[in-house]
């Protein structure tokens, strides 16, 4: 993943030929947000942790109904330390990617927290609830039912993903640009 060249970025998310949407990952550290990136851009998966300092980006290029679409997605580091930085790069962002561990009630218990801190910066984004690590099933510590409620709290879809096995991952990742899409040329027209 790249580091920061802003007129890198505004030229991709202004190419012509292409729609630019702006999706964040966000979420306590150690929740997998790096290693959802890695395994949808890349098809990779790495058991190291490495924390997340700051922010970086990846590009994915992909079409959703007919329309060509280039999916800018912001890693940002879960861990306290990055509070203040992380809401700048929310600004502009169409949709978010709120991911906890399957294994970790605790970052359960925060994503209150953190869905109220993007809503400030971008009240309209799109969010997309992601329970990860689900290939630890004997592990698993937040049950779905509980989640589910969250999702109907908040009314945003839910999804269940393994990076280390790629198991739904695709799929929240084009969930997400489905909804940020159709939310963009709603607000457009
Ligand atoms: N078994 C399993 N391990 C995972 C999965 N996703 C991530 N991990 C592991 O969990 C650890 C943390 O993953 P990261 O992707 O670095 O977490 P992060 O949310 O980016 O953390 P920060 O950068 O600190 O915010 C690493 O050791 C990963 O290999 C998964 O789906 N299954
Ligand atoms: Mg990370």
């Amino acid at each position: 993943m790249s580091k920061l060249p802003s007129k890198d970025i505004h030229r991709q998310i202004t190419d012509k030929t292409s729609l630019g949407l702006k999706v964040c990952l966000m979420g306590d550290g150690r929740v997998g947000k790096t290693s959802l990136i890695l395994r949808y851009t890349q098809n990779a998966f790495s058991p190291e942790y490495k924390q997340s300092l700051g922010a970086s980006f990846a590009v994915k290029a992909l079409e959703l109904h007919g329309q060509e679409v280039k999916l800018v997605i912001w890693d940002l580091g879960g861990q306290p330390t990055f509070h203040q930085v992380r809401r700048h790069y929310y600004i502009g962002a169409h949709g978010a990617l709120l991911v906890f561990d399957l294994t970790s009630p605790a970052t359960f218990m925060t994503l209150e927290n953190w869905i109220i801190d993007f809503r400030r910066v971008v009240p309209e984004g799109k969010v997309v609830l992601v329970g990860n690590k689900r290939d630890l099933e004997t592990k698993r510590k937040v049950p779905r039912v509980a989640a589910e409620m969250l999702q109907k709290w908040w009314n945003v879809p839910y999804i269940e993903t393994s990076a280390a096995t790629a198991d739904g991952v695709t799929k929240a990742f084009l969930i997400l640009a489905r909804t940020a899409l159709e939310h963009l040329k709603r607000t457009d027209s």
